[in-house]
């Protein structure tokens, strides 16, 4: 097994994955920033480094100061969990050809996928859904634009292949606004990510967001770990999630995990992923694959079983998967909470001390967090402090267990989303399950 791990990483994810390594033995190098010297897994690893100042861009993304630290503590791999340089093609390629164990995919998997255009097309290729569109970039001449446009049929989309996860997208209802929309996306793509091309897609209207965890290992085996449902997320930042899906069948789940993982056999994809799909009517279509640990993997190690963190570290060690597609079993339900340092009206970061920490237990009750009493909440970070998590044998005693944990939950000294989660399990829509991606989004509006 791999001797010793570098965690490029801050906060409970982390915490998560030094966890994982010591369940396997194996040693870890904490990585931090000048802001973050007290964080509970530096305080925890075998081996710290300061890798620079506060700013990300000085420390969790300065790749020269990363691989340094991996050099001269003599860590074997590198696990960059989820943000800051955890798709990032070319640390996973600086990694490894400074002789590390990059714990994901290959980088071209990774550059491949960090290019929706191409995503999408390596999907169709390989049989999974996905949305009516233009088939690749958008073509300079106007009139081709115009023509694809109207054979999707209005609304479109228009989104950068740069961008995803909400950033660079237009919607377009009427032939009038269409060049003007595209010219525009384009410009804000290439100054944002300096490639400024373009596709095309119907736009759906009402959908739910639905993402198929898989794992791969290097010897051709993939499984499907079933599906999430994010759904309930405000301005793309994802706000509670779960798993299973509600209301999708057994032979849907199935189906569409099958094809994923069949997707990963075919491209040669490795380690943890997930296939993000929209569903409407009925219907999946894919729209993006990420190529890393997720911050909401939890929900489905709950419903499952299976250490995802620890699955990772050993296909990256080139152990084969653990288990084969029959053996991995869907059993209770489970939410995740994400509890963010927050103000509750504006929803703007309300970083600072926290005076006292009272995490909630219990039957089926998961707190993945790195906070303390005494534990200062650094302003430059995301604003995420841990998540809480409920299992159930079936979807209201998640319900009930995770209304019981934030009843118990208690945090003082710093503004929490927590009253927030309360409300929201309090919906009857969200209580029926099957809330589109715009509830949240409208409901705040309303209320
Ligand atoms: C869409 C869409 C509707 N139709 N594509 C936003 C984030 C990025 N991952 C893709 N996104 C969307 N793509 C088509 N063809 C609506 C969204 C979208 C969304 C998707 C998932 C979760 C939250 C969302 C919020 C607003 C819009």
């Amino acid at each position: 097994m791999l001797d010793k791990v570098l965690i490029a990483n801050r906060g409970e994810i982390a915490l998560r994955i030094q966890r994982a390594c010591r369940e396997l033995g194996i040693k870890t190098v904490a990585v931090h920033s000048t802001a973050d010297a007290t964080q509970k897994h530096v305080l925890l690893a075998d081996e710290t480094v300061c890798i620079g100042p506060p700013q990300s861009k000085d420390s969790y993304l300065n790749m020269p100061a990363i691989i340094s630290a991996a050099e001269v503590t003599d860590a074997v791999a590198i696990h960059p969990g989820y943000g800051f340089l955890s798709e990032n093609a070319d640390f996973a390629e600086r990694c490894e050809s400074s002789g590390f164990v990059f714990i994901g995919p290959t980088p071209d998997l990774i550059r491949m996928m960090g290019d929706k255009v191409s995503a999408i097309q390596a999907m169709k290729k390989a049989g999974v859904p996905c949305v009516p569109g233009s088939d690749g970039l958008l073509p300079d001449e106007p009139d081709e634009c115009l023509r694809i446009a109207r054979s999707i049929g209005y609304p479109i989309i228009i989104k950068a292949s740069g961008g995803g996860g909400g950033r660079g997208m237009r919607v377009v209802h009427t032939e009038a606004s269409l060049l003007n929309s595209i010219h525009m996306t384009k410009a804000e793509a290439g100054a944002a990510f300096g490639n400024d091309e373009v596709y095309m897609e119907k736009f759906l209207e009402k959908p739910r967001h639905i993402e198929f965890q898989v794992l791969a290992d290097n010897h051709g085996n993939a499984v499907h770990l079933f599906e999430r449902d994010c759904s309930m997320q405000r301005r793309h930042q994802k706000v509670i999630e779960e798993a299973p899906a509600p209301g999708i069948t057994h032979e849907q789940r199935m189906t569409m995990g099958e094809r994923c993982a069949e997707a990963c056999r075919t491209l040669g994809y490795r380690n943890a992923g997930t296939f993000e799909f929209l569903y409407e009517n009925g219907e999946f279509f894919f729209i993006e694959m990420n190529t890393r640990l997720q911050v909401e993997h939890p929900v489905t190690e709950m419903i499952t079983g299976i250490d995802i963190v620890k699955e990772q570290i050993r296909v990256a060690n080139g152990d084969k998967l653990s288990f084969t597609q029959d053996e991995i079993k869907l059993r209770g339900h489970a939410f995740e909470c994400r509890i963010n340092a927050e103000d509750p009206k504006t929803f703007m970061p309300s970083p600072g001390t926290v005076d006292t920490w009272h995490p909630p237990g219990g039957p089926g009750i998961r707190v993945d967090s790195h906070l303390y009493s005494g534990y200062a909440v650094p302003p430059y970070y995301d604003s995420m402090i841990g998540k809480l998590i409920s299992y159930g044998e079936d979807r209201d005693t998640a319900i009930a267990r995770m209304n019981s944990a934030l009843h118990e939950l208690f945090i003082d000294g710093i503004k929490t989303n927590t009253l927030l989660h309360k409300e929201i399990f309090q919906h009857a829509a969200f209580k029926a399950g099957g809330t589109d991606i715009h509830y949240l989004e409208r409901r705040l509006g309303l209320s």
